[in-house]
């Protein structure tokens, strides 16, 4: 997508702190961190958000979170971390490229805000 800045930065085009990357899925660090450790988990592939995947996208969704997972191990929270994603406006989705937001390295509190 040519205006979607996380295309942008999964293209190389755009700076990020890149955490881990495979063929199919990239992490990198959160310019706007709401945890010690906040990393974004991506699909390359543009999809607008979860409510926007396809059945053709289930071996996708299934990599991102083993990539997320091995984005904890590499970042050392992976004895304690969420992962989540907002899903529209009104759940806070401010960049429509699907990401899960990965936190940790401090008490995370349920049920969130
Ligand atoms: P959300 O509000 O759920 O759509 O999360 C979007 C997150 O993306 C937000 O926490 C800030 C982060 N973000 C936005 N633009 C950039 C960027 O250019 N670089 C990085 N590293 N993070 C970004």
């Amino acid at each position: 997508m040519a205006d979607c800045i996380f295309c942008k930065i999964a293209a190389g085009e755009v700076n990020a702190k890149v955490v881990y990357e495979d063929e199919d899925t990239l992490a990198f660090i959160d310019l706007n961190p709401q945890a010690p450790t906040h990393a974004l988990v991506i699909p390359r592939r543009h999809i607008d958000r979860l409510t926007a995947a396809q059945d053709g996208d289930a071996a996708l969704l299934g990599k991102l979170q083993i990539a997320a997972a091995k984005v904890a191990k590499i970042l050392k929270v992976d004895g304690a971390f969420r992962l989540v994603t907002n899903n529209g406006k009104g759940a806070g989705q401010s960049v429509d490229h699907l990401h899960y937001h990965l936190l940790g390295g401090r008490k995370l509190l349920w049920p969130p805000g």
